[in-house]
């Protein structure tokens, strides 16, 4: 693999922990309000996904997005001052932390609801492959989504007209505080593919370059023509759900386990080994990405409030209440 791409795939995932990790800093200290859902122990399910996509894939991902939204081009000043709820952020400050938008990156949200992303997804591909377009879309998900009805009902859909979609479930093993085996009765997600007669494989979460690997084969074969492909990564996260969530459900040897397969280190011992990155070039992004955080903080902060409340509503309430069209 060319080392550009694994020194790229290293300052993707650094900069993932470390604005979370930033984030968590200042929610506690009251400049992000409302729930926020951080993503350390998942970066390489995000990194190596969507570096495996072209620039015109669209992508279609839940409320723990910052880091897709990221990998995909939108500058973290934006993502941050969009957490604060400024008008910097990259949908003016109107959505917060679980609704990042920017159509430029072809990013499609950043949505609340779980199992809302199946007809988004389904949607888009829709129109793919009605104007017959070489684009794909990646749609994530949790593994506490795929006992929705919409997920059922889009992955039918997807497969019977052979829509552009590469569906990414990120099962982090748990549905808030529910493990997986007391909320699925078939714990192994990628298997259900079988059911709409579609290809589906698992890849471990926790290795960057396996994600990678995975997600091109799977995209190629999207591509093709031959449909959708339910590409499950096992992951895990560090943290609570979201910052409400103590996590007190699950036992310190569990996560001290995963935490000995972390994404991040385990890719330096690899890339240290391989001879594919030195040390001085680790610092390098190190202080990078250090500088790029602190950045993305101090924009957030000097951002204004946004000022027009009513911009981008359809219907101006008072015209509903007069009865006007
Ligand atoms: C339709 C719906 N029901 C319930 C909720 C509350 N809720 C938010 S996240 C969540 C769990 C989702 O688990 P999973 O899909 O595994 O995602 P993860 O947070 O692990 O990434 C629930 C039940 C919601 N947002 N939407
Ligand atoms: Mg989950």
């Amino acid at each position: 693999m060319q080392r550009s791409l694994i020194r790229q795939f290293y300052r993707d995932m650094l900069l993932a922990r470390q604005f979370e990790e930033a984030a968590a800093e200042q929610y506690r200290q009251g400049r992000i309000a409302g729930f926020l859902h951080l993503y350390p122990g998942e970066e390489a399910v995000a990194v190596g996904t969507l570096r495996a996509a072209d620039p015109g894939d669209y992508v279609v991902s839940t409320y723990r997005e910052h880091v897709h939204a990221m990998v995909r081009g939108i500058p973290p000043e934006a993502v941050m001052a969009e957490l604060f709820g400024r008008a910097g952020g990259c949908s003016r400050g109107y959505g917060g932390s679980m609704h990042l938008f920017s159509p430029e990156h072809r990013f499609l949200g950043g949505y609340a609801i779980v199992g809302e992303t199946f007809p988004v997804a389904t949607g888009v591909g829709y129109w793919l492959r009605m104007t017959d377009s070489a684009d794909a879309v990646l749609c994530y998900f949790g593994d506490g989504a795929v006992n929705q009805g919409t997920f059922h009902e889009s992955l039918n859909m997807a497969s019977l007209w052979k829509l552009p979609i590469l569906f990414v479930c990120e099962n982090n093993h748990y549905q808030i505080g529910t493990e997986i085996h007391r909320h699925s009765a078939l714990a192994e997600v990628h298997r259900r593919a079988c059911a709409y007669g579609m290809l589906g494989r698992r890849v471990d979460g926790m290795d960057v370059l396996a994600v990678y690997e995975a997600s091109r084969e799977a995209l190629a074969q999207v591509r093709s023509g031959a449909g959708p492909f339910l590409l499950e990564c096992e992951t895990y996260r560090y943290r609570g759900h979201s910052m409400a969530d103590p996590a007190s459900y699950r036992s310190a040897i569990e996560v001290e386990e995963l935490r000995a397969r972390d994404p991040l280190a385990s890719l330096w011992r690899k890339a240290e080994a391989a001879g594919w990155m030195t040390a001085d070039e680790r610092r390098a992004i190190e202080a990078e990405v250090t500088a790029a955080v602190d950045g993305a903080v101090a924009f957030a902060e000097q951002s204004p409030p946004p000022t027009e409340l009513q911009a981008g509503v359809y219907a101006r309430p008072l015209d509903l209440y007069r009865g006007a069209p």
